[in-house]
């Protein structure tokens, strides 16, 4: 058996985030771990689809966020949370819902130069252009993670590092 816990990831868009989250959520699938993956497909197109990308309703994106985090930790899942949370505040005030343990911050980074050359989705070039505003690194702030318990430098690892990474933390940490 293992115990419930959240690996919360926060990055830029582009850093790598969800990439990991889908990559880690296989890993822990085959070793017959249950998962959940939060990420903006599920939550921002559904629960959260009221709200847009100003201060206010990022924070409380990542509030509600938080509080789904929790009751799948309850459940006993092992919760994938990818989000670009940008705020610092807020993230202290997700990881406060947790006991210590519970909760695991990380810090997925990439230079704005590398988000901003990968693109995936043609998001930065419509931020420049101005056909998006507040663009999280843009025009919007993002705020580093002061105390992350994981950095992972995606411009340095290939994904299956940060996966091995990641699994190491949990199982030297007693989770599994
Ligand atoms: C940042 C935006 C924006 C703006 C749309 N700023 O790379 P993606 O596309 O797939 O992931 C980003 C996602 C960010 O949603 P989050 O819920 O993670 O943001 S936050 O934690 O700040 O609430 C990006 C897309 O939505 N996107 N507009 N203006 N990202």
């Amino acid at each position: 058996g293992h115990r419930g816990v959240v690996i919360w990831l926060t990055g830029l868009s582009g850093s790598g985030k969800s990439t990991i989250a889908i990559a880690l959520e296989k890993a822990l699938h085959e070793a017959g771990i249950s998962t959940f993956l939060l990420d903006g497909d599920n939550i921002r197109h559904g629960l959260n689809s009221d709200l847009g990308f100003s201060r206010k309703d990022r924070t409380e994106n990542i509030r509600r966020i938080g509080e789904v985090a929790k009751l799948f930790m309850e459940s006993g899942c092992v919760v994938l949370a990818s989000f670009i949370s940008p705020y610092e505040a807020d993230r202290m005030k997700v990881r406060s819902l947790f006991n210590s343990g519970e909760f695991i911050e990380v810090y997925v980074k990439c230079s704005l130069a590398q988000c901003e050359k990968r693109d995936p989705k043609g998001l930065y070039k419509k931020a420049r252009s101005g056909e998006i505003l507040t663009f999280t690194g843009i025009s919007d702030p993002y705020e580093e993670p002061k105390n992350p318990e994981i950095i992972i430098d995606t411009e340095a690892l290939p994904v299956q590092e940060a996966v091995r990474i990641l699994n190491e933390f949990l199982t030297e940490h007693g989770y599994f």
